[in-house]
């Protein structure tokens, strides 16, 4: 008897984590759906992925675009409804000026895009999971929602909100078979910083000048482990920095003795 290929709805797919996941996905010849908005990078990965996916759809949608998520799923052709795997991935950190300097309207884009758009696709796909008693919600926080730094600000707040949703959303829908996993990744070299610094690529190699840092690879190797575990098995978060990294100390601001 042939088993169920899963359907698999990637976010932020065009690079990193989320083009990570897609490529560890199709591996073992899972359905998936590719979205971003940037469609060059999307199509590109669709046509290398071909040969191995089952079948690759891409859609070209702005995560802060509450219309347009919300009719995701009814904009979807029928054989491609039922989603089994969510990877909440899309999302960016923007700026690291103090608090009372920073970009308003980069606190803005964050909060729409790492909450407003996750918490809008969550809401529009559950019904359908919990109807079919199947899914599996697997959002990508980030160290940042439990480790706060300079800088980190809002960036940091829209991963704790992520952290707490998936955590409540746990408590919802126990009594189902559904499952909800957050993963809380440290330093990875990806586009990450490149969008923090609007394309400075200076300062975001700077970031990993020195180091081995987490790559796109090591979190689609977890997120396929996460969604691999027997159903009886739900993963809550995972933590994952690289071995390079660890916590500051306190910051204390003595006077001057
Ligand atoms: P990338 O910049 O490489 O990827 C971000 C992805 O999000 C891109 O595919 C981008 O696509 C997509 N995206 C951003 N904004 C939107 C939007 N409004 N609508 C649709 N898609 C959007 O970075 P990462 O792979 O590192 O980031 C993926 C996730 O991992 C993010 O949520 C990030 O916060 C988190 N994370 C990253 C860490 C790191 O150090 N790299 C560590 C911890 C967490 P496009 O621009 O084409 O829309
Ligand atoms: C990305 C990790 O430390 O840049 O979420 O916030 S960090």
């Amino acid at each position: 008897m042939k088993t169920h290929t899963p359907t698999i709805l990637i976010t932020g797919a065009s690079s990193g984590f989320g083009a990570a996941c897609a490529r560890r996905f199709a591996r073992d010849g899972a359905r998936l759906i590719l979205l971003a908005r940037s469609q060059r990078p999307l199509q590109a990965l669709a046509d290398e992925l071909a040969g191995q996916a089952e079948a690759v759809l891409v859609r070209v949608l702005d995560m802060r675009d509450r219309a347009a998520v919300l009719g995701l799923r009814e904009d979807l052709p029928p054989e491609w409804r039922d989603i089994d795997i969510l990877v909440n991935n899309a999302g960016l950190a923007l700026g690291v000026a103090p608090a009372h300097e920073a970009d308003l309207e980069d606190w803005e884009q964050m909060v729409e895009t790492n909450i407003l758009g996750l918490i809008r696709l969550t809401r529009a796909l559950l019904p359908g999971m919990v109807a079919r008693n199947r899914g599996h919600i697997i959002n990508i926080g980030s160290t940042a929602a439990s480790w706060p730094y300079p800088g980190g600000n809002a960036y940091g707040g829209s991963k704790a909100f992520v952290a707490q949703f998936t955590r409540n959303l746990k408590a919802d829908l126990v009594g189902t078979a559904l499952r909800v996993s957050n993963i809380e990744p440290g330093l990875a070299n990806t586009n990450f910083s490149k969008t923090r610094f609007k394309g400075d690529a200076a300062q975001a190699d700077a970031v990993y000048a020195g180091t081995e840092p987490l790559r796109a690879e090591d979190i689609a190797q977890t997120v396929h482990w996460i969604a691999s575990q027997p159903a009886h098995v739900n993963i809550n978060s995972v933590e994952i920095m690289p071995t390079c990294q660890a916590w500051a100390g306190w910051a204390v601001d003595r006077a001057p003795t």
